[in-house]
């Protein structure tokens, strides 16, 4: 039975009880009132009559006594009226006096005593039936100086009284019907609107005049993610925010150590050598920099990366060691030099023409040559064994970062098996038909799983992943406690949504919206009207660049008004140019761009500005800050921490962000616009919708974002991981103790 049939039903029977109460105690009242009231026109009748009919009463003529009677019977509710001897015999009646009822039988209920006084009327049913109803019997001793005579009888019509209490119980039913009814209608209507409330509310929102459903959020998506915050403050027993400090604290208390060693291919820091011959220091456009590098700030330790910048080794030490970041010395970048075939095949070849293809939707067809494979085995064998050198103890962490290192967590296992190994792999995991597709599937799995715990942004990649091992290797899965065993290793497959830093330190560097305005129209040279659409990725093609100019140039075909004022600026990284796809999605901006322009564009007005080159972070978020909107259209992404640092720089709570439903991001963002990137007319609407959207609206929207992300920032997101591992330490401890092992050691199967 349904929720609101139960409830309905409960109201209707609590009525329906109310009902019958509220009449039995209303027939009750009327009762006595109508009694009371027949007793007073009895009174009232008696009264005048009965001096004479004291006079009457032992004289022989019956004839005066019975016109008395007669004269009482005017009152309109009195029916007949009789006198009877102290003795019970019939003295005097009117004519409609009924023959059954005797004077005799009353005489037994109605004995006047001696000296009693005469003022009490007696009155019950008669047995009489009248056309309404009933009639009632009053019986009043007639007592003369003392001396009871006899008494007077009167039949009432008590068919008025019924009929009156039959009206008002009628009128006590239908009042509480109509009650009933008007209860269960607001209890269905209460019900329902707090059920879909928020999300009548935003789909109110979404739709105003251009808005279109599609653009909300899945309620499964919205309901996950409320039990995630309900299960996540529950976490951990502290409570409250995630701060820098607060996971160093947390690192401490559950890994008994500060250290931790990052393995990543990309360099959060590096050193180019400018036309000038100074070196410059730069922030690689790399999400998984972006995430990572505010978690070491907090943690130190070491990070092992491939030196890429022009000017890397000149800046390094004899131990190829540099402290980081510059002047800030919180810990350690050690750089690992890669030959140019080795950066051609491990880099490009295994890992960005294979994998990053073989991973992401976006039809590109995944390259696996067997020379990249030897050569992306023997580089990851060079990255492990740094890792190892930088481990102080034997049962350090390492972090193992993406695709790059699928064979680093055995190959540094074998060299530790003590060690916490905890991987992450930043880009979606496919599913086990695609996975097919690269010949060395069983290798990069069992790689994988010499690591303590493999993350995913989601539980879909989790998902998948164990599909895999099911379909290639003989290994327990462990559903309950999504762990594989594989090898005697058991490995933990957990979510881990990945996040930026909160407060960000960019958001806090960047100045007012105002001036963010002011400045980028200024350099632009645009109207101080100009709306502003803004897009920030490097340039790959899984980020639906091309997809996203389409949606501009759609909109600017099916709503006029904006052309001429709507400038969308697009930031575009240069990544992995030596790769033939990348080339090729960079010539077709261009044609696209240009034809925009061509089309659209008048005189200095040109709707589309593409920016082929690296921005540091503090350009980037002056961008994110001036935009009216970011549209991230991803044809699929691990997460896209653009669209979270997007919500990070509008403290003003301003902004719209249209997502795509193929990033891990709109799993999160439910307040976003989110679309489908290849509909060009449902983006096209979107962005329309976010050109129009009002200011309250805005607000609402980027205030409950802005909730979200503070709250799962990164360093929330690698406190998990670490305490997960903790949790494992001390499983294998005890399993280890058990089994009466010489050693604990973490990460093997008891
Ligand atoms: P990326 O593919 O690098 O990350 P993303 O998460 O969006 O994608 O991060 C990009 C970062 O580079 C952001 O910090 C952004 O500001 C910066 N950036 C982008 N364009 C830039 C430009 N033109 N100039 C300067 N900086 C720029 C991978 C996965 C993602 C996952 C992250 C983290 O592909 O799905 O979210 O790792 O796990």
């Amino acid at each position: 039975m349904s929720r609101v049939l139960r409830v309905t039903l409960a109201v209707l029977t609590a009525l329906g009880l109310l009902v019958l109460a509220s009449s039995y105690f209303v027939s009750q009242t009327l009762n006595e009132w109508f009694e009371r009231d027949l007793a007073g026109r009895a009174d009232l009748a008696l009264a005048g009559a009965r001096d004479k009919l004291v006079e009457d009463w032992s004289g022989t003529s019956t004839t005066r006594m019975t016109a008395l009677l007669t004269a009482l019977t005017h009152d309109e509710r009195l029916v007949a009226a009789a006198a009877c001897s102290r003795a019970g015999s019939l003295l005097a009646a009117t004519t409609e006096w009924p023959a059954e009822v005797s004077c005799n039988t009353i005489a037994r209920h109605v004995r006047p005593a001696a000296g009693a006084p005469a003022s009490e009327w007696t009155t019950w049913r008669s047995g009489v039936q009248m056309e309404g109803g009933p009639a009632h019997l009053s019986a009043m001793p007639l007592i003369d100086r003392g001396t009871p005579l006899g008494f007077v009888l009167l039949l009432h019509d008590f068919g008025f009284a019924e009929r009156r209490e039959a009206r008002i119980q009628q009128l006590l039913v239908g009042t509480f019907a109509v009650l009933a009814g008007a209860a269960s209608l607001l209890t269905i209507v209460i019900r329902r609107a707090s059920w879909h409330g928020w999300t009548n509310e935003i789909r109110r929102m979404l739709r105003g005049d251009v808005h279109r459903p599609e653009f909300q959020p899945l309620m499964g998506d919205v309901r996950e993610l409320i039990d995630r915050i309900s299960v996540e403050r529950d976490l951990d027993g502290t409570g409250g925010a995630w701060t820098p400090q607060r996971l160093k604290d947390s690192l401490r208390r559950y890994l008994l150590g500060e250290r931790i060693v990052v393995l990543a291919n990309r360099e959060p820091y590096i050193h180019e050598r400018q036309a000038d011959g100074s070196v410059a220091v730069k922030h690689p456009a790399s999400g998984l920099v972006t995430a990572l590098e505010p978690v070491m700030r907090a943690c130190s330790g070491v990070w092992v990366a491939h030196g890429s910048g022009s000017a890397d080794r000149e800046s390094v030490d004899a131990q190829d060691r540099i402290a980081v970041p510059p002047g800030e010395d919180d810990y350690v970048l050690r750089r690992i030099w890669l030959t140019p075939q080795e950066e051609q095949g491990y880099y490009y070849g295994f890992a960005n023409e294979g994998l990053w293809p073989l991973c992401h939707i976006a039809d590109t067809r995944p390259v696996f040559r067997s020379g990249d494979w030897d050569t992306y085995r023997d580089v990851n064998e060079r990255f492990a064994d740094a890792a190892c050198q930088e481990m102080d103890a034997d049962d350090a962490i390492v972090l193992v970062q993406d695709y790059h290192f699928a064979l680093a967590p055995r190959l540094i296992r074998e060299r530790k098996p003590r060690a916490t190994i905890i991987t992450f792999w930043h880009i979606p995991w496919p599913n086990f038909e695609r996975l097919g597709i690269c010949p060395f599937t069983e290798q990069i799995l069992h790689g994988l799983l010499g690591s303590s715990i493999l993350g995913f942004h989601t539980q879909f990649h989790c998902n998948n992943f164990f599909d895999s091992v099911d379909r290639f290797l003989e290994a327990r899965i462990d559903r309950e406690f999504d762990a594989v065993i594989y090898g005697g290793v058991r490995t933990l497959i957990r979510p881990y949504p990945i996040s930026i830093d909160w407060p960000n330190r960019w958001a806090l560097a960047t100045p007012s919206v105002d001036q963010c305005r002011r400045e980028l129209f200024a350099e632009l040279d645009l109207p101080a009207d100009t709306l502003l659409g803004v897009g920030v990725d490097r340039l790959d093609y899984t980020k639906g660049i091309e997809e996203r100019l389409l949606a501009v140039e759609r909109l600017l075909q099916r709503f006029p008004q904006y052309r001429g004022r709507l400038v969308f600026v697009q930031l575009a990284a240069p990544s992995r140019s030596t790769i033939p796809e990348y080339r090729a999605l960079r010539d077709r901006l261009d044609v696209v761009v240009k034809r925009v322009n061509d089309e659209f564009g008048s005189g200095s007005y040109q709707p589309i500005v593409l920016r082929r080159s690296h921005h540091e972070p503090p350009l980037v978020f002056r961008y994110l800050k001036a935009a009216h909107f970011v549209y991230v259209s991803s044809l699929h992404d691990g997460m896209n921490l653009v669209a979270k640092e997007f919500v990070a720089a509008r403290d003003d709570e301003q902004g719209v962000l249209v997502l795509s439903s193929f990033t891990g991001a709109s799993r999160e963002l439910a307040e976003s616009l989110i679309v489908n990137p290849y509909d060009l007319d449902e983006a096209s609407d979107a962005l329309a919708a976010a050109l129009a959207m009002p200011e309250a609206e805005q607000r609402v929207r980027m205030h409950a974002m802005r909730t979200f992300v503070a709250e799962f920032n990164v360093y929330r997101w690698a406190g998990r991981m670490l305490r997960d591992a903790e949790r494992l330490r001390r499983r294998e401890r005890l399993a280890g103790r058990f089994e009466g092992r010489a050693g604990d050691l973490p990460g093997l199967e008891a």
